[in-house]
């Protein structure tokens, strides 16, 4: 199965009968994995109609739906590249990405036409479409003209099927260029890692433009075959009235606190999921007993990137590579997952013993091609040896289990979205009246970590921490506004300067107590 499309080993795996529920969305509709295949051909025809340069970027800013997720399997399908992007992004953020990926093809909601199209169009992109949550729009339409049958375009392991912008700690986005044989890889080992059933039903609830959502999370149903009840925003109630007919669920751990306040969550009401998966920010020990006292399920937490998707997992089964270890350990992120080497180096760069900290590295099949456009920055992530430095700071037990305690780089993970400090505090330190400013991220009791932000007026000028806020609102996505604004008198610093953020962090732990 190597050096295939992803696309079409997706397709592979799709069951005998087509016309079996491959998706059952909350508005009440069925789309089998016939639809699922006519649907991506006839988007794919369309793709192919607009005689684009090979792997060109297709980006895309739309709201959780259906048609969302076939245009992604279409992308694939055609051979080109899917960008997607956070719905919350405004026109500044939408600027940046379009402007540095020059994709051919931008697909907007309708409702964003105007100042998207006006974007896209000033970069250079040849066709902008809409799509909506309602089945609206003219990529649908336009799709709707095209042949139901696409053979999918040939692709190799090295070809480059995604790109997913994560900020920087300094300076802008970079784009994580992922290839198909980088998702494939993990995909397929992940079906065998989580011992999917074919009789699996995966309840859908994440949004599906980062790695949680977009790809552990329909590649894991899809290339196992099994169906997907489709929810289009996370709802606490709708998910735990969904566990009867479903038996797989993945969430940011923000989705277990909200569930876990919901009177209806019990065991009785869970006895027939399979497996609950939580990933993409640290999920509490309190979380994770939490969870086992009240359903009797033992949430298996894993780790990843959208440099590398999946990385290491906590087991499901009995894993051989660890004298059969079952035990999916709270507080740990599990095992390297098959084919994934990791290792923990000190400052030095030299591999420390286990049990001590260090700086996580990865290498396998899994991780990323490069940033887009920017070698210098991927040949410093890189080690001379060709381990990835994930910027997560951890251990390896002497049996295994991973764990992580901190972070290297200076990021935020609020609700499972990141958040990167030096860039708040750039459009901060552009207020007027500002002077300098740092933004922290403390403990929240439901997004887990939000930052707050701490600032120091020019003299003589007056800041109001409420002005900071709807000023950062209108040119920000919402979910990287400080929660909270102080302006104080001077920020602690090292004898070389530098603002300590770790004292600010200690001062402000108890803000949302
Ligand atoms: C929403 N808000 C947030 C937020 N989400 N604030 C901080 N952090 C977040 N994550 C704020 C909004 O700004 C808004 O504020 C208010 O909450 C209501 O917005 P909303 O959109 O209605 O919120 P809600 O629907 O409740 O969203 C919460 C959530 C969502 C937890 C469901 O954040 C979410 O889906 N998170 C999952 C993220 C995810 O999929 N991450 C995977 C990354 S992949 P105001 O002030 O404007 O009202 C990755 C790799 C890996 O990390 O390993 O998986
Ligand atoms: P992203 O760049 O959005 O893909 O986020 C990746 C980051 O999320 C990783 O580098 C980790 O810092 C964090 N992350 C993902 N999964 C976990 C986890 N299970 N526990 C702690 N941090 C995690």
């Amino acid at each position: 199965m190597s050096n295939q499309n992803l696309f079409a080993a997706l397709r592979d795996a799709f069951p005998a009968d087509l016309d079996r529920t491959a998706v059952e969305t909350d508005d009440g509709l069925n789309h089998s994995w016939r639809d699922l295949d006519r649907a991506s051909a006839m988007m794919a025809n369309l793709l192919d109609s607009l005689d684009l340069p090979p792997a060109s970027r297709i980006a895309v800013q739309v709201e959780k739906s259906v048609e969302a997720m076939v245009l992604y399997l279409a992308t694939l399908r055609a051979g080109h590249v899917f960008l997607p992007l956070n719905t919350a992004y405004q026109s500044a953020e939408i600027e940046y990405f379009i402007g540095n990926a020059e994709p051919a093809v931008v697909v907007c909601s309708p409702k964003n036409f105007g100042w998207v199209s006006k974007i896209a169009f000033t970069a250079g992109t040849r066709s902008v479409f809409t799509l909506g949550d309602d089945r609206t729009g003219s990529l649908l339409e336009r799709a709707s003209h095209m042949s139901d049958r696409h053979t999918p375009a040939v692709k190799g392991d090295n070809d480059l099927a995604a790109i997913l912008y994560t900020s920087g700690t300094t300076g802008r986005s970079k784009g994580a260029m992922l290839t198909h044989g980088n998702m494939r890889s993990n995909a397929v080992m992940l079906r065998d890692y989580w011992r999917w059933q074919s009789d699996d039903v995966l309840i859908h609830a994440l949004p599906i433009f980062h790695v949680h959502g977009l790809f552990v999370a329909i590649h894991g149903a899809l290339i196992n075959g099994s169906k997907i009840i489709w929810l289009s925003k996370f709802d606490p109630k709708l998910v735990i009235a969904k566990f009867p007919q479903a038996t797989v669920f993945m969430g940011v751990p923000t989705l277990y606190v909200r569930m876990l306040a919901e009177p209806s969550l019990t065991k009785a009401q869970a006895a027939q999921m399979r497996l609950f998966i939580a990933g993409s920010a640290p999920l509490l020990m309190e979380t994770f007993k939490d969870w086992q006292d009240r359903t009797g399920h033992t949430i298996l937490e894993r780790y990843g990137m959208s440099e590398t998707v999946m990385l290491t997992s906590n087991p499901c089964g009995p894993d051989v590579r660890y004298g059969g270890a079952t035990e999916r350990r709270g507080g740990t992120v599990g095992f390297p997952l098959p084919g994934v080497a990791l290792r923990v180096t000190g400052d030095d760069g030299q591999p420390v013993p286990a049990g001590e900290i260090g700086g996580i590295q990865v290498q396998g099949p899994n991780v990323f091609k490069g940033y887009w456009r920017m070698p210098e920055k991927t040949a410093e992530e890189f080690t001379a040896d060709g381990f990835f430095k994930t910027g997560d700071v951890g251990k390896v037990g002497n049996d295994g289990y991973v764990t992580i305690v901190g972070r290297s780089k200076d990021l935020i993970i609020s609700g499972g979205y990141n958040v990167y400090p030096a860039e708040i505090e750039a459009t901060i330190n552009d207020m007027p009246g500002v002077a300098e400013s740092a933004v922290i991220g403390v403990p929240h009791p439901d997004f887990g970590e939000v930052g707050v932000a701490v600032i120091i007026a020019k003299q003589g000028a007056v800041v109001e921490p409420d002005r900071v806020i709807a000023t950062l609102k209108s040119q920000l996505a919402n979910f990287k506004i400080p929660k909270r604004c102080w302006v104080v008198d001077e920020l602690p610093r090292n004898t070389m300067g530098k603002v300590q953020k770790n004292l600010l962090r200690e001062q402000y732990k108890g803000s949302f107590a």
